[in-house]
């Protein structure tokens, strides 16, 4: 299975390709992740995605269209995968069909996560609440004043995505508000009839 979980930040992506992972067995394909990753460990891509990500950007499509497109090579992709906040611009999208009809692939299913913006924030504010809480350092891109950043980067550039796979018919959108469990199964129940 071949998945793609669209929604903006806070909106649960992450959270639920993990739960996915463990039902069904399939890679979690976080850029964002990936991107943490790399600055952690002051890879070339991460010296460069550090200040983006801290500001709220989006980290240009060239450096995320290639570790992508690097990450679908390896042999655990062979049986499926979920992409979580990978496509976040058309030129992305348009790069993912690319590299996905090279290799003779196709997309089982798009899921959009929708959020409203207070939750969203609320919810990002909580994150942080709780990781301060724990002795933990708080992400940068969850302050509030940067979180703003995001949205605005989000309705700018990543909001026209959600249409681009409608077009195609793969679109299937989900009510997020609800606790995370519901999300988790009204998720599975559309996996079930693709
Ligand atoms: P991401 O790591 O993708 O972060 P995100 O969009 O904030 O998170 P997500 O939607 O996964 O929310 P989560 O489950 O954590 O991106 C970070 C940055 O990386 C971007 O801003 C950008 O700079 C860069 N980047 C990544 N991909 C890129 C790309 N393709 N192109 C360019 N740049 C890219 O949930 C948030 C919180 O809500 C958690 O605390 C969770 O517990 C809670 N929560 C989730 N679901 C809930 C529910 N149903 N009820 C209550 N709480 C819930």
């Amino acid at each position: 299975m071949r998945l793609i979980l669209l929604g903006p930040p806070g909106a649960g992506k992450g959270t639920q390709a993990q739960r996915l992972v463990a039902r069904h067995g399939i890679v979690q394909l976080s850029t964002g992740d990936m991107l943490r990753e790399a600055v952690r460990n002051g890879t070339p891509v991460g010296l460069r995605a550090k200040a983006v990500m801290d500001a709220g950007q989006l980290v240009s499509d060239d450096i995320v269209i290639g570790i992508i497109s690097d990450r679908i090579d390896q042999p655990d992709c062979s049986k499926g995968f979920i992409l979580d906040g990978f496509p976040r611009t058309v030129a992305q999208a348009e790069a993912l069909d690319s590299i996905l009809a090279e290799k003779g692939l196709k997309l089982d299913a798009v899921i959009e996560l929708k959020v409203d913006q207070a939750k969203l924030v609320d919810r990002i504010l909580q994150r942080a609440r709780e990781t301060a809480a724990r002795g933990e350092p708080v992400r940068k891109d969850d302050d509030p004043v940067v979180f703003k950043t995001r949205l605005e980067a989000y309705n700018r550039d990543t909001a026209v995505v959600a249409p681009y796979y409608a077009e195609r018919g793969l679109l299937v959108a989900i009510d997020g508000m609800r606790p995370i469990d519901e999300v988790t199964q009204a998720i599975s129940d559309v996996l079930e009839t693709v």
